[in-house]
Formats: structure tokens, C-alpha cells, sequence
């Protein structure tokens, strides 16, 4: 038989059991091809951008590896995205960091950005069927130091408001020039790695920063703002930590920016889906994996994937959850990182859309709970990878594992030469 043969009988099959239970498999293929996930330019060339592509990483993050090939220009960064996106199914965003922006090989100081400087991107994003979000970067400048917007030094602490400033105009250009809202993420490492007496102080910096970078209202971009436990070098105190952007957001209207290496490891960051729903406007995700810290491993379908998808599919809140993805891992195939982490965010999604949620919510309302953890339970064996398989097909992107091949090959006519 065929691929293509298989994938239908067995979806067939699967389709009449998911109907047994009540999920409609066709409506759920459906529901699934409109998600699409924010995908962050920054795998492809551990997060070095153009701004100055020979300097250090900082901030309390870390790229570790040195697999060979990784995107020098931007033109291998756009190769490589359009790549990596040609194997996962749908359409999907693009995520970009303001130190991407096209600088035509001049040096464009952070507090210098210009919406011209993101034409190229947006002319980009338009003929490759991409609506961008955006980022303002903090890290990796000679002005980064401890201390950003948090900082005492009104100098340094104006630099990185204005930065911020020029990125929400940048992202509000976009938002325009694409017709759908830009998402802009707001993160900053601030933070330090010992034990700090000031903690206040920066704390009502940092919110006075806020106040003075969101007085600008805009109609066509979005605020996030993201939390943190620590970063390297920084175990101590993060100045943005998840409580100070809970109050913010909820008090500002902004969207809090749930990534899933910033908690502590044995929290669940599916549970906060549900509380977030009920005090800020959405949710922004930054899917990653944390390994034992913020390691930001690829992205993988796991129980916390999982959950959280889940989460978010039984909270009706899809059209409210902005699912970007955040992790740079240096020491694979980086487009291989790519679709690894897309497709499993995905499978994540599609799990959830598969759940009797009727059926589940009855027993719960029963108090039958016997039979809602064996329909959890029987749901992991489910024919699920059938759907998916179909779903790919119908999208016209490889089915399986056949992705491995076109990688490969990729790396050997491509990156492989860098
Ligand atoms: C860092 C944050 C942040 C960055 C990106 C590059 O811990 O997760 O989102 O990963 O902005
Ligand atoms: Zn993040």
C-alpha cells in the first residue's frame, strides 16, 4: 500500500472510534489548522541577530552547542525559517527580536530603532504568507549590564525606555501593515545574583518604566509582558518576577507572558491558564522545556506540553492564547529543531481538541470520577497519530518521520557549507 493509502484507512478507523465517543474528527482538523504558533526566528542562529553578529549572548541566557551550519544573514535566517515552516502544517507567525532587524551592515544603536529598519522583514512576512510578532532585545549590549529599564541610573534606565518605546512603534507598523495585531513581548533579564536589600526599589522602577513605555496607546500591536524565576548569573533576585507581572497585568490590562522554563520545575504552568483568563485580556506562551533549569531544550509533546494545550482547549480560550515558541538549542540540526518542537506543539493541540470534553465534563458534574480518569486514561491510546497523519497530508507536508530525510538533505546541499 502506498503512504498515502495507509494514512487514509487508518484515519478511517480512528475517525469511527473518536466518533464513539462523540469527537468529530474532520471538525477537529479543522480547528487545529487555525492555530497558528508565533514561531521565534531565533533557533536558527542562537540568538545572535544582526545587530552585532560577533558579540556574547548575555542576560542570564545560554545557547549551548556548536552544531555546524547556523543562519550568518539574515538572508540564511529567512532561507532557513521558510525551510523549517515548509515541514510543519498550517500557517504560522513569525517572531522577531529587535536585533534582527535589516541594518544593511550598519551599526543602529537600540535607542536609534526605526520601523524602516523592519521593512525588508515586513515585505517578507507578506510574500511568504507570515503575520510577525516582535520583541524588544535588552541582552547582549553594552548597556545591558545587571540592570535595564529596573536601573537606578537614569541614563541607562531612559536608553532602554526609549529602546521600548521605538519597539512598540515598530511592532504597531506591523500590526498595520500585516492587518493583524503584532504581538510585542517585553522581557528583561534585570536581576541580580546575590542577595539584594533593594528589591523595592527596583521593582517600582521597573513599574515606573512600564507606566512611561505603555502611555503611548496604539490600536495595532499587543503588550506582553513576561516573567521569570532567575537567570544566570542572577539566581538571587528577577526584578521581573512572575508576581510583579501578575499585579502589573491585571491591574493594566496587559498579557502576561507564561514561558514554560520561568517557574519553578515541579510548578504547573497549565494551572495558571485558567486564573489568567479571569484577570488579563490573554495569554501570550513562550512553549519551551526546561531541563532541570531554563535550559530551553526543543520543545517536545510531554505531559507539560500537554497539559497545558489541554488546558487552554477545555478553557475555550484559543482565540484568546497567543502560542509562541522559545527555545534555542545550538547543539542539533537547528531547522531539525525547528519542526521537532512545532509539530509537537501542535500534536499537543490536537490531543486536546481530540478529548470527549462532554463526555468528561458529565462524569466530573456526577461525581463519577472513576470513569472521567479511566476516559483520561484510554484517551493516550486513542488512535490520535492517524488524525495527525491525515492532517499532514491534507496539508501537504511530510507524513512521519519523512521530515528526517528532507533535513538531511538540506543540511547537506545548505548549511552544511557555511
Ligand atoms: C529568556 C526569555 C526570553 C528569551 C527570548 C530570546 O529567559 O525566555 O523570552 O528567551 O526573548
Ligand atoms: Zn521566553
Amino acid at each position: 500500500m502506498v503512504k498515502e493509502q495507509m494514512v487514509k484507512s487508518a484515519y478511517d478507523i480512528a475517525k469511527e472510534r473518536y466518533a464513539a465517543v462523540g469527537v468529530d474528527t474532520e471538525a477537529v482538523i479543522e480547528k487545529l489548522g487555525k492555530i497558528s504558533l508565533s514561531m521565534h526566528c531565533w533557533q536558527a542562529d542562537d540568538v545572535t541577530g544582526f545587530e552585532n553578529p560577533d558579540g556574547q549572548l548575555t542576560g542570564g541566557i545560554q545557547a549551548t552547542g556548536n552544531y555546524p551550519g547556523k543562519a550568518r544573514n539574515i538572508e540564511e535566517l529567512r532561507a532557513d525559517i521558510l525551510k523549517a515552516a515548509s515541514l510543519v502544517p498550517g500557517q504560522h507567525r513569525l517572531n522577531l527580536h529587535a536585533i534582527y532587524g535589516d541594518f544593511g551592515g550598519k551599526f543602529v544603536d537600540r535607542d536609534q530603532l526605526e520601523p524602516k529598519h523592519f521593512e525588508s522583514w515586513m515585505k517578507w512576512a507578506k510574500e511568504n504568507g507570515f503575520k510577525l510578532d516582535f520583541n524588544s532585545t535588552s541582552f547582549s549590549h553594552p548597556k545591558s549590564g545587571e540592570l535595564t529599564l529596573a536601573n537606578p541610573n537614569p541614563e541607562i534606565r531612559n536608553f532602554w525606555i526609549e529602546h521600548t518605546k521605538r519597539c512598540r512603534a515598530i511592532a504597531e507598523e506591523m500590526g498595520k501593515y500585516q492587518g493583524s495585531p503584532c504581538v510585542m513581548n517585553l522581557w528583561i533579564h534585570d536581576g541580580s545574583k546575590d542577595q539584594t536589600v533593594n528589591r523595592l526599589e527596583y521593582r517600582r522602577l521597573l513599574k515606573e518604566s512600564l507606566d512611561e513605555i505603555f502611555s503611548i496607546k496604539y490600536d495595532n500591536m499587543k503588550d506582553c509582558i513576561e516573567a521569570k524565576l532567575f537567570g544566570i548569573g542572577a539566581e538571587s533576585y528577577t526584578v521581573g518576577s512572575y508576581d510583579f507581572y501578575l499585579g502589573y497585568g491585571a491591574k493594566n490590562n496587559k498579557i502576561v507572558t507564561l514561558d514554560t522554563g520561568h517557574f519553578h520545575l515541579t510548578e504547573s504552568i497549565a494551572d495558571k491558564i485558567s486564573s489568567l483568563l479571569l484577570f488579563t485580556p490573554e495569554i501570550m506562551l513562550h512553549v519551551s522545556r526546561p531541563i532541570r533549569w531554563d535550559s530551553d531544550h526543543v520543545t517536545l509533546m510531554n505531559d507539560d506540553t500537554l497539559d497545558l494545550a489541554k488546558e487552554i482547549v477545555r478553557s475555550n480560550a484559543l482565540d484568546r492564547t497567543n502560542i509562541g515558541l522559545d527555545y534555542f538549542d545550538a547543539s542539533i540540526n537547528r531547522i531539525g529543531a525547528y519542526v521537532i518542537g512545532m509539530r509537537a506543539t501542535q500534536k499537543s493541540f490536537l490531543l486536546a481538541l481530540l478529548e470527549p470534553i462532554e463526555m468528561l465534563r458529565k462524569y466530573e458534574a456526577d461525581g463519577k470520577y472513576f470513569e472521567r480518569l479511566a476516559v483520561l486514561e484510554e484517551g493516550k491510546s486513542m488512535p490520535w497519530n492517524a488524525v495527525w497523519d491525515m492532517f499532514c497530508l491534507k496539508n501537504n507536508v511530510p507524513v512521519g518521520d519523512d521530515y528526517i530525510a528532507n533535513i538531511q538533505q538540506y543540511e547537506t546541499d545548505v548549511t552544511i557549507k557555511r
